[in-house]
């Protein structure tokens, strides 16, 4: 199959798109280097040396995988290209990570508040008018978020794979039965344009009948999959710093420099994970099991487990002897949490689900501990805060 990858440079797209390529597809990697241009604007550098989308391509020649393309296209903003492009190139589906995806970065001021919405929210809008106006039929799979969902307020209740059934009353008493869309709880100006993400595609899914598979997606961890180990030049990212970087990646980072681990708060909120070989796994299965036509918007929960943050900060600590530090938390969030999702899809599709108990804490530990000199501390507190108290509260 022919597949567009957006985004396809990133922390999860580019092992998809090697994946996907060692999986016989025809990949087309679309993206505007923005995440990197980003680094350089935060001064800070992913912690594992990545090489250029060029020398990444090469090398991927060179080890033999089937050839990608690439194009350098701001899908928010050339929409015209866009549109041409698929006439041109006729892909059957389209993998779409092309957003900012940070929720600090998204916090720190009105400038990046408004930049990720316009960002976001335009490249999927362009995404779903330029399919239409090609007039083929592509299916999208789009990487969305468990945070969609919202922490805090499911009193112990399953999260479903995107619909809530409910019972609407009647004024004359009776109630009928109804699937929604799951409500919808951001908790950052990042994770409220996924919620518009997904207010478009039930519009463009019910009225042009776009096949889209929307995945709900937890928190992801590791860094490097069997095809990127292929080559030091494939390496994948490896965000640690304030912004980018996510929490367990980050305990496990700061417990290989021996920097006391940055637990916000009490470290009650849980959240949902998923390890990056299982990510590029799910993708795989959702492309090649696309919704049928008419059907309405496919929504999968894309984890594997729950945890606390502070549990998970224990974890590590027993592992590697790390302190950890209980800080005052920069973001408006619930103290504490309960998180009880159904991710059977992936499940009955066959996936595997690999944990934090199957020995790759340890792996990402060492990759740490090999590009340690690459850190630089001072980028490692965050600092971005959600509202003025956080930010008075940080400050102290
Ligand atoms: P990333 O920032 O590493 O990758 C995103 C890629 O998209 C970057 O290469 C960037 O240059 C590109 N991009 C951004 N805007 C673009 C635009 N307008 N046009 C073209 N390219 C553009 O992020 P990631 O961690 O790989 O996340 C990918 C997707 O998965 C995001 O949509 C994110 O919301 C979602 N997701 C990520 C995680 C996680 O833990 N990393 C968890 C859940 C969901
Ligand atoms: N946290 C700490 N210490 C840290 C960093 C984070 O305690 O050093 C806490 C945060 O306060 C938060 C939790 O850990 O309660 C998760 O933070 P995170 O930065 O790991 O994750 P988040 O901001 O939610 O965003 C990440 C990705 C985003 C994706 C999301 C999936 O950056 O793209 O959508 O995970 S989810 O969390 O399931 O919504």
């Amino acid at each position: 199959m022919k597949v567009f990858v957006l985004g396809g440079d990133g922390f999860c797209g580019w092992p998809c798109s090697v994946n996907l390529a060692d999986n016989g597809h025809d990949v087309v990697i679309i993206d505007n280097l923005s995440r990197r241009k980003i680094d350089i604007d935060l001064e800070v550098e992913s912690l594992t040396p990545i090489t250029s989308i060029g020398e990444r391509l090469k090398a991927w020649d060179e080890v033999g995988g089937k050839p990608m393309k690439f194009i350098n296209l701001d899908v928010s903003k050339e929409y015209q290209r866009l549109v041409e492009l698929l006439i041109e190139e006729k892909p059957d589906s389209i993998v779409h990570f092309a957003e900012q995806r940070a929720a600090p970065y998204s916090m720190k001021s009105s400038s990046t508040k408004r930049y990720t919405v316009d960002n976001n929210v335009n490249g999927t809008h362009n995404l779903l008018a330029a399919i239409v106006e090609s007039g083929l039929d592509i299916h999208i799979v789009h990487l969305g978020t468990m945070g969609v969902y919202g922490y805090g307020s499911h009193r112990g209740a399953t999260i479903p794979e995107g619909y809530l059934k409910v019972e609407v009353p009647q004024p004359d008493g009776t109630r009928f039965e109804e699937e929604i869309l799951h409500p919808a709880s951001p908790g950052s100006v990042y994770h409220m344009t996924k919620t518009l993400d997904q207010l478009l595609f039930l519009y463009y899914n019910k009225n042009d009948r776009i096949r889209i598979t929307d995945l709900h997606q937890g928190i992801v961890w590791g860094t490097n999959t069997e095809a990127t180990l292929k080559d030091p030049r494939l390496t994948n990212r490896f965000d640690y710093d304030g912004d980018y970087g996510t929490v367990l990646n980050r305990f496990l980072m700061q417990a290989a420099i021996q920097y006391p681990l940055t637990v916000h708060g009490t470290g009650g909120q849980t959240r949902a994970f998923i390890h990056i070989r299982d990510s590029v796994k799910c993708v795989q299965l959702a492309l090649e099991n696309p919704p049928s036509q008419g059907e309405r918007v496919k929504i999968f929960n894309q984890m594997t487990e729950s945890h606390q943050v502070g549990e998970l900060a224990k974890k590590v600590a027993s592992l590697t002897g790390a302190e950890i530090n209980y800080l005052p938390n920069p973001r408006n969030e619930a103290v504490e949490n309960d998180l009880i999702v159904d991710n059977r899809c992936f499940i009955e599709l066959g996936l595997k689900p690999t944990t934090l108990d199957d020995g790759l804490l340890t792996e990402v530990v060492d990759v740490a501990r090999r590009w340690s000199n690459r850190c630089d501390k001072k980028r490692i507190p965050c600092i971005s805060a959600w509202t003025s108290t956080q930010a008075k509260a940080i400050k102290n």
